[in-house]
């Protein structure tokens, strides 16, 4: 699955509170393949191989949880990620239906 998503750190790996200047949102491209969610600056391209940067947004999703933010309203279709590492994400999905589907696609890794 692929799409655009932006993103908004919570919670860095140690679950500590993700420090002011961090906390921005931030859009991406962004594809799930296996148990990984590469989060990219640009359209996603098979062939091309993936920046330093761009594995550095990589999330590993392998027994995340997905869910809707419901304590979150300051923008609609947004789910939040919590990482077997600690790590929570807020993601803006572009509808109520791409939010839902990422939700259950990650669920199932
Ligand atoms: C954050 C940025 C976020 C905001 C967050 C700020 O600043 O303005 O948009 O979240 O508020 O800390 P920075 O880019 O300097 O990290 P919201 O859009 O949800 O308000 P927060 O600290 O209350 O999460």
């Amino acid at each position: 699955k692929h799409g655009v998503l932006t993103r908004k750190s919570h919670a860095d790996m140690d679950g500590k509170r993700t420090p002011r200047g961090r906390r921005g949102w931030k859009k991406f491209y962004a594809v799930l393949k296996g148990t990984i969610l590469y989060l990219q600056k640009d359209e996603y391209k098979p062939d091309k191989d993936l920046s330093e940067v761009d594995l550095k947004n990589a999330v590993r999703v392998h027994h995340a949880l997905a869910t809707r933010a419901t304590d979150y309203s300051k923008r609609p279709n947004v789910m939040k990620l919590k990482t077997s590492d600690w790590r929570v994400f807020l993601f803006q999905a572009s509808s109520e239906e791409e939010m839902m589907s990422w939700i259950l696609r990650i669920n199932l890794v």
